[in-house]
């Protein structure tokens, strides 16, 4: 069902940033309605910009019962509100993360032959690419990026690694560890939420050992004209959840929220969290995967890190039968999610089009 090579020939974005030029190439030019207008980022002069929940895990594993259900309940109201929330005391350490994204920087940075020996094709996305999607024309994104897998086993392949930096590909195994570890306190934390068995979502997710985890890590270059495009074009996560690493010095991400754009103000040494499709589904809508989009500047690149932590990719998927009553019946029809993430491979980011189309007509 897959395509087994791109429809057009590749360009590197990042190639193209360097050559200097100062008009972008008409195929990044995005419709009129999607560019990033200062009209449709939230900023409110003389006020601190709007962010995403900013949550505090540390009350979690403390005595205090009181700040415990508070803690709780915020990340229920932002897994309700928003589908996105920042972490801080997420038990992940912060020499990791700096070192995590310093690694990628620099492979990014290596000149373009070296990155080229792991240039993908859409038959698994693995390796180094520069767009999503298979549609001839398509309109492209300003980003390149690099994807692998880490879970399950069966698909991890060091091979297809970068193998420089010489110590990316350890730092790559440390790093996935942990973040899959904070992966699995989260889905523990949203079971609990959901008024549902702790270990209620891992189970749905195929257990520890089958879920899958992969990391894609995107390099947005500077753009001459950022206006006219978008390093990532509006979707939502097709996965379970999204833990996210943003660039510590530029903003981009922007969150959709209330029909305005907002834009994320990453907290020092944070995780910025998403919830994906998959939980909208296993939680009949109760919780939102919502859309987002990353925007580009003319003065500084930007690195992210987003680590999907999806489900089984052959199980079938669907609302908990704990969270379907006769008022609320499923909204969702089974499905597993290598079937799901189809859509995506093959039309690139699309805003939460497919998620939606879902709802079952019974
Ligand atoms: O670059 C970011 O901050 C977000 C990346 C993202 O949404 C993705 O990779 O799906």
């Amino acid at each position: 069902m897959t395509c087994q090579t791109w429809p057009e020939p590749v360009v590197r974005v990042q190639s193209l940033a360097e050559s200097g030029l100062r008009l972008i190439p008409e195929c990044y030019i995005k419709p009129k309605s999607q560019r990033p207008t200062k009209m449709n980022s939230t900023f409110v002069p003389n006020h601190d910009p709007i962010n995403i929940p900013i949550i505090d895990l540390q009350g979690l594993y403390g005595e205090d019962q009181t700040l415990r259900e508070e803690v709780l309940g915020r990340v229920a109201e932002a897994c309700r509100e928003w589908g996105f929330f920042q972490v801080v005391n997420h038990g992940v350490s912060h020499e990791l993360m700096k070192s995590a994204r310093e690694l990628w920087r620099e492979f990014f940075n290596q000149p373009l032959e070296e990155k080229e020996v792991y240039a993908n094709s859409p038959s698994t996305y693995e390796g180094y690419g520069s767009r999503l999607g298979v549609k001839k024309g398509a309109i492209l994104d300003w980003s390149d990026y690099f994807f692998l897998h880490y879970k399950p086993l069966s698909l991890r392949n060091q091979a297809k690694w970068p193998s420089i930096p010489q110590s990316l590909r350890k730092v790559i195994g440390e790093y996935s560890e942990e973040v899959i570890k904070l992966g699995g306190r989260i889905l523990k934390i949203m079971s609990k939420n959901l008024g549902l068995k702790e270990d209620h979502l891992i189970k749905a997710f195929g257990g520890e050992n089958e879920i899958g985890g992969c990391l894609r890590v995107n390099f947005y270059p500077k753009c001459p004209q950022p206006d006219l495009t978008l390093g990532l074009s509006s979707h939502s996560d097709p996965g379970g959840m999204t833990i996210i690493l943003p660039d510590d010095f530029v903003s981009g991400l922007q969150v959709w929220r209330e029909n305005e754009w907002v834009t994320v103000k990453p907290f020092p040494n944070a995780f910025i969290i998403n919830i994906g499709d998959q939980i909208q589904v296993m939680s009949n809508a109760i919780y939102k995967s919502v859309e987002h989009r990353v925007i580009v500047n003319s003065n500084k690149d930007r690195v992210s890190l987003a680590f999907f932590y999806n489900p089984k990719s052959d199980l079938l998927i669907e609302p908990s039968k704990e969270l379907v009553t006769k008022e609320k019946p499923s909204l969702y029809s089974p499905m597993t999610y290598d079937e799901y993430r189809l859509y995506i491979r093959t039309h690139g980011p699309c805003g939460k089009a497919q998620v939606e189309s879902l709802i079952s007509k019974k």
